[in-house]
């Protein structure tokens, strides 16, 4: 296996050494782009060679991975006293194939990545909470999303606080992830404005620039967002994501594992 250096640019993210004035430039540019606009990019995190190893050894993985299929509302619940076409319950087409956690090797480098104490401690800086911790969950901690043509994960918000992302491999067209940096607030809706950015994405949304080794950390509560529709494409996009909880020994409840596994119906967009 090789050492975390080999695999993250350590030069550009100084993680190793958080106590350094270099990493508190970072951590506090980093948290001036969450404030204003939800989204936090490490371009160039994973080193071109390891990511070409990352993709080689899950892309193995695509074929044992669990088909995922479902039209969803953005929201995580429905309002039945609103019509269908409004838009809290539109429903939006979610299709991809998702890996999870227990399918992934521990020797995996992503794993790796992934499970590396100062890469939590840096988020844990970022977003200044008192403890972060890596989720446990056996299934869904570290999971990766496949994505061919005619799949996308249409409109939501994310249940949780904050998601990081790692992309590993673009599609050839489409799969862009878009989104509409705090169109909502804690203590409105903002209908009419989630409504101009479904009808209207090129105008109302955003597309950030996200290559493949970029890192994100993203706050997809308030934030409305989706990956556009892949078109034509001969590799499929692959995106991993890593889970972090506040309190140690986090697992996600059994019904969402049980929907993503294809088990039950209707789970909060995560
Ligand atoms: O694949 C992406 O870029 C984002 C996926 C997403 O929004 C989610 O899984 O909640
Ligand atoms: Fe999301």
């Amino acid at each position: 296996m090789r050492s975390i250096s080999d695999i993250i640019d350590l030069q550009r993210y100084p993680i190793d050494r958080l106590d350094s004035p270099e990493a508190a430039d970072l951590i506090a540019i980093c948290q001036e782009a969450l404030d204003d606009t939800a989204l936090c990019r490490f371009p160039g995190f994973i080193k071109p060679n390891a990511l070409e190893m990352i993709v080689r050894e899950v892309s193995s993985l695509e074929d044992a991975a669990y088909p995922y299929e479902a039209s969803r509302c953005a929201y995580l619940e429905r309002d039945d006293t609103l019509p269908d076409d409004h838009p809290r319950n539109l429903g939006h087409s979610c299709k991809y194939r998702q890996v999870l956690s227990h399918q992934i090797s521990n020797s995996s480098e992503l794993r790796t990545v992934y499970s590396w104490p100062a890469l939590t401690e840096f988020f844990r800086r970022i977003l200044n909470v008192d403890r972060l911790y890596q989720s446990v969950c056996p299934h869904m901690s570290l999971t990766m999303h496949f994505a061919r043509e005619g799949d996308g994960n249409g409109w939501h918000y994310d249940g949780n606080d904050f998601v990081v992302s790692l992309l590993l491999q673009a599609s050839e067209q489409g799969g862009e992830f878009e989104y509409a940096p705090n169109v909502r607030s804690k203590t409105d809706e903002c209908y009419e404005a989630v409504s101009d950015v479904i009808n209207d994405p090129d105008q109302f949304a955003e597309r950030p620039t996200l290559e493949p080794g970029t890192l994100t950390l993203f706050k997809g509560d308030l934030s409305l967002h989706r990956v556009r529709p892949i078109g034509s494409t001969a590799r499929p996009r692959i995106i991993a994501v890593f889970s972090y909880d506040e309190q140690p020994g986090h697992v996600f409840p059994q019904g969402y594992i049980d929907e993503v596994r294809g088990i039950a119906a209707s789970h909060d967009p995560g």
